[in-house]
């Protein structure tokens, strides 16, 4: 019998719901156990970047795999998350959600969305995987901030809808992805790699990455098994692990 999933925290205001949900790994917690805020004060992005979100615009959830046995599936553990995501998003909201490697949810060429799965060792020991989740639900231009404008969007500004049940779509997130973390150990590398190039945003276009002199460009190729993103340049096929893509050429700093 399958153990229902507790029901999704609603906390008013935290620093980072990160940050709380690694606490719980740490002291021992539910399988499952997942809360969004109302309002994050310092939302975390990967490479010490920040997630920015004003109060009630949007989705900051994030969501418990407990136990040691997800160290090994860790490297697959994103790219499941953010297919869950991308497909629940365009069923409920009919949108083209895409995928940029490694962990963007995108609509054209902006981004509504996030994931930021962190491991959390205890006394040495793995504890656990936080998948955070951060998607701009009813975020308009003002609360996008100037910050953002031009790179950012939100599912109201795509589709001019309201989601009036922000705790009922945190909760049919949090389920999906932990089914889609719970499949990755029973379902075959190449079923994730192709659900993922189904809905990847980049494939086949040219990218740029590395920075000054050392910034390099190739055709994006797909994913590896290993979660990194195949770059084919003029030196041959690369498999980028760590650090960020553009679509747009660096701009030159003269
Ligand atoms: C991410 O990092 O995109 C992962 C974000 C994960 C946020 C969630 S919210 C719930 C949970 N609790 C946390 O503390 N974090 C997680 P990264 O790829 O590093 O992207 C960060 C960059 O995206 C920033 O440097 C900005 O350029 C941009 N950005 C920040 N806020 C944004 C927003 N609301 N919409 C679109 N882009 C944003």
């Amino acid at each position: 019998m399958t153990v229902p999933l507790p029901t999704v925290e609603c906390w008013d205001e935290v620093d980072s719901t990160n940050r709380i949900a690694a606490e719980w790994l740490r002291v021992g917690c539910l399988h499952g156990r997942a809360l969004r805020a109302r309002r994050q004060t310092a939302g975390r992005g990967r490479l010490g970047r920040s997630w920015m979100a004003s109060p009630d615009s949007g989705l900051t959830l994030s969501v418990v795999l407990a136990g040691p046995e997800w160290l090994a599936l860790a490297p697959r553990i994103p790219l499941a998350a953010g297919v869950a995501c991308a497909d629940l998003l365009r069923a409920r909201y009919d949108l083209p959600v895409g995928l940029k490697w490694p962990n963007d949810l995108v609509v054209g060429s902006r981004k509504c969305g996030g994931i930021l799965c962190e491991g959390v060792t205890t006394a040495g020991r793995f504890a656990g995987v936080v998948i955070g989740i951060g998607i701009n639900i009813n975020a308009d231009e003002a609360a996008l901030g100037e910050e953002l404008a031009g790179r950012a969007t939100s599912l109201f500004l795509e589709t001019g809808r309201n989601e009036a049940d922000l705790d009922g779509l945190a909760s049919s997130i949090r389920d999906a992805v932990v089914a889609a973390a719970e499949a990755v150990s029973t379902s075959p590398a190449e079923h994730l790699l192709a659900r993922w190039a189904a809905l990847d945003s980049i494939r086949g276009r040219q990218v740029w990455f590395g920075e000054g002199d050392g910034a390099t460009s190739g055709i994006a190729e797909g994913i590896a098994p290993d979660g990194g993103l195949l770059v084919q340049t003029a030196d041959g096929l690369l498999t980028l692990h760590a650090g960020e893509v553009t679509t747009q050429p660096p701009s030159d700093p003269r």
